[in-house]
């Protein structure tokens, strides 16, 4: 198991991080997910033979928020 944090950009309030949570949650090879608003993060457990950083960063761009 893999651990990923990713700095969120876009996200305004607990509507935003909800969405972010359940994307992630929704994306292959992932298997959990906390976001946090401040500060605006991502900490994420995927498999790392199911998925990639790139990929979970795709994932949250996808929805319109920016991540790096
Ligand atoms: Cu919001």
């Amino acid at each position: 198991m893999e651990t990923a944090t990713l700095t969120v950009r876009g996200m305004t309030c607990m509507g935003c991080v909800n969405s972010v949570t359940k994307l992630l949650k929704a994306a292959p090879g992932v298997t959990d997910a906390r976001v946090t608003l401040e500060p605006p993060k991502a900490i994420i457990n995927y498999d790392a033979a199911k998925t990639n950083p790139a990929q979970l960063k795709q994932a949250i761009e996808d929805a319109g928020y920016e991540a790096a």
